[in-house]
């Protein structure tokens, strides 16, 4: 924390801790992923977290005294062609911040949150009560969905009325001011990783249920989306097994699954690729993974490609969006062009042609992610929710 900042904070009375409500969707994506590890190491931290979604998230396993989960519910009525989540998300944002008298309200990714979040709070400013709302832009949110005509107004309008906005990269805080007409300062606070949590107890991470001792592990996991290109890491497979023994895991779920089990019978790899669908034992996985692929079309950060690294697996990627912020190029992996399969298969076989090479990108990929540990990230959000809590009672 800066000195300006520390001084500011104790002249008008540092709140300890906080109790702080996180907005976010609950699935396998990126955006809830990070949502639910801040809330976790924010009450390891001692303050007070309340999530409000629809689904308890995929990896909040434990609830405590100091982590809440409260259910949104929209109920059904004939008349309803779409139900009204926003509504519902904003009631249940209103009787949470009063009955838990919140103190900071977090939401992860714009659309409807940050929407419903600022209903919330104007509901709320009737009732004289002020709850400061930081929303977090996670990328699609801007990128893909955000900035479509049909709702551009509504995303621009919910992140100029928030009190504070981050993203989650440069890359990314850069698209929001040139697709959005922004009028608010956007702080950059990158996603992050628990080094800790991935110092395996287990030793041999069990490779050979996967693969034979002499085969390279690929793996790709991701939402299997259009954005992430799953055709490309097919492509980008076959040329690579036919210089090196290998194997292709392919974690997760998505529209673009099938086509892609599809291609994999047309090369006649079916033998080599195995697709394992969505998975909450990802660091096993990646523990005996030698190498990520991540070919994708748009990622504001890429935070399964930090995982890898973290994991010790370096990444063969596209370099669109913020992945460069997270794959440095020639150290802890490759960048080529969007769609250049030829050049990240080239680049995927330099790694992985001799043991040596491998453990040199394996070592720097772990070194490199440790920039974007926990211990350093969650601080930042812990000093902008300070701050904005100090400029409330200030103000
Ligand atoms: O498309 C995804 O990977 C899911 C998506 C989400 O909204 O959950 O991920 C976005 O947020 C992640 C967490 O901040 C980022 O690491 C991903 O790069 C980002 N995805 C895209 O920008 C496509």
């Amino acid at each position: 924390m800066n000195q300006l900042l520390i001084s500011t904070l104790s002249r008008k009375q540092k709140k300890k801790y906080m109790k702080i409500a996180i907005v976010c969707y609950p699935t396998f994506g990126g955006s809830g992923v990070v949502a639910t590890e801040l809330g976790i190491a924010l009450s390891k931290r001692g303050h007070e977290v309340h999530f409000v979604t629809y689904k308890q998230p995929v990896r909040l396993a434990l609830l405590n005294e100091r982590i809440h989960f409260h259910e949104v519910n929209v109920p059904d009525y004939p008349l309803f062609h779409y139900q009204p989540y926003e509504l519902a998300l904003s009631s249940k944002l209103v009787r949470i911040i009063k009955k838990h008298k919140i103190d900071i309200l977090h939401v992860h990714y714009a659309i409807p949150h940050a929407y419903a979040g600022y209903m919330a709070k104007e509901m709320l400013k009737e009732e004289g009560i002020h709850v400061p709302m930081v929303t977090t832009l996670h990328g699609t949110d801007i990128t893909l969905v955000g900035s479509h005509p049909f709702y551009r107004p509504a995303v621009s309008f919910s992140i100029n009325k928030s009190d504070v906005v981050t993203s989650v990269s440069e890359s990314l805080k850069t698209d929001t001011l040139r697709l959005f007409d922004i009028t608010r300062h956007i702080d950059v606070v990158p996603n992050f990783i628990d080094m800790e949590a991935t110092n395996h107890e287990f030793t041999d991470c069990q490779r050979d249920l996967m693969a034979h001792e002499n085969e390279r592990i690929i793996t790709h996991i991701s939402n299997f989306r259009k954005v992430k290109r799953i055709q490309d890491v097919i492509e980008v497979f076959y040329r690579v097994q036919l210089e090196l023994p290998a194997k292709l895991l392919m974690v997760g779920e998505g529209p673009e699954r099938e086509d892609a089990e599809q291609r994999v019978k047309e090369l006649g790899i079916e033998d080599k690729v195995r697709f394992l669908g969505n998975s909450n034992e990802i660091d096993k996985i990646l523990c005996f993974s030698d190498l990520f692929l991540l070919p994708s079309e748009a990622e504001s950060f890429g935070l399964a490609a930090l995982e890898a690294m973290v994991n010790e697996v370096p990444v063969i990627s596209s370099n669109a969006g913020g992945i460069p912020e997270v794959n440095i190029d020639g150290v802890t992996g490759y960048l080529s062009n969007v769609g250049n399969i030829a050049d990240m298969a080239q680049n995927a076989i330099r790694i992985l042609q001799d043991g040596k090479t491998l453990r040199t990108f394996k070592d720097n990929a772990r070194r490199e992610a440790a920039k974007f540990d926990i211990h350093n990230i969650v601080p930042l959000y812990e000093e902008l929710y300070e701050k904005v809590l100090v400029n409330k009672v200030g103000s």
